[in-house]
């Protein structure tokens, strides 16, 4: 196993679209179990292969207070929606930053799991929330794109000023 580096806002590569994937094999359960160990440590409770410089349709999740019920979306593909809430979120991306954004109170999903095998998964709670932010990720789409034009200065302005202290 190994630790990954994630992207930070703004770099552009957190804009690629990821693809589908195609070859579910050993490099693949790899990429997974290296996704985990890095969510785990960071710590977070999603990770999407977008974040880490992958460039396919790969999430992993974590909610359980435990941190023993790991969840692997492969090519997630959102089948339905019901009602909306508005839910605190942060992203390992844009560190420090946690902003409310409304989203689906429930989804229904439909995914494969490393080895190819279909499944659907139904949730609401923080896994919804989850998952819907970690799809965002796929669609090369930030948590912070969702907030107005000038929340999403102030956090620009906010993180360039870390940045400068941070030299
Ligand atoms: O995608 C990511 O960057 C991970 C992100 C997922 C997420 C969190 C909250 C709402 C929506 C999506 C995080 O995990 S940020 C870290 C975090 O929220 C957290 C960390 C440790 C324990 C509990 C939460
Ligand atoms: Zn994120």
């Amino acid at each position: 196993m190994a630790l990954l580096e994630v992207l930070h806002f703004p770099d552009k590569r957190l804009r690629t679209v990821a693809k589908p994937v195609t070859v579910f094999d050993e490099k693949l359960s790899q990429l997974v179990d290296d996704m985990l160990e890095t969510m785990y440590q960071a710590p977070g409770v999603g990770l999407a292969a977008t974040q880490v410089n992958i460039h396919q349709q790969v999430i992993v999740i974590d909610v359980s207070e435990d941190k023993n019920q790991s969840l692997c979306l492969i090519n997630p593909v959102l089948q339905e929606q019901q009602g909306t809430e508005t839910c605190e979120e942060g992203c390992l991306s844009v560190p420090g930053i946690y902003e409310s954004v409304q989203r689906a109170e429930k989804v229904i999903v439909e995914a494969n799991n490393p080895q190819g095998q279909s499944f659907s998964v139904e949730a609401d709670g923080l896994l919804a929330v989850c998952i819907q932010h970690e799809m965002e990720h796929l669609q090369g789409k930030l948590f912070i794109d969702n907030l107005s034009p000038l929340k999403q200065r102030r956090i620009r302005s906010k993180l360039e000023k870390r940045r400068r202290q941070a030299m």
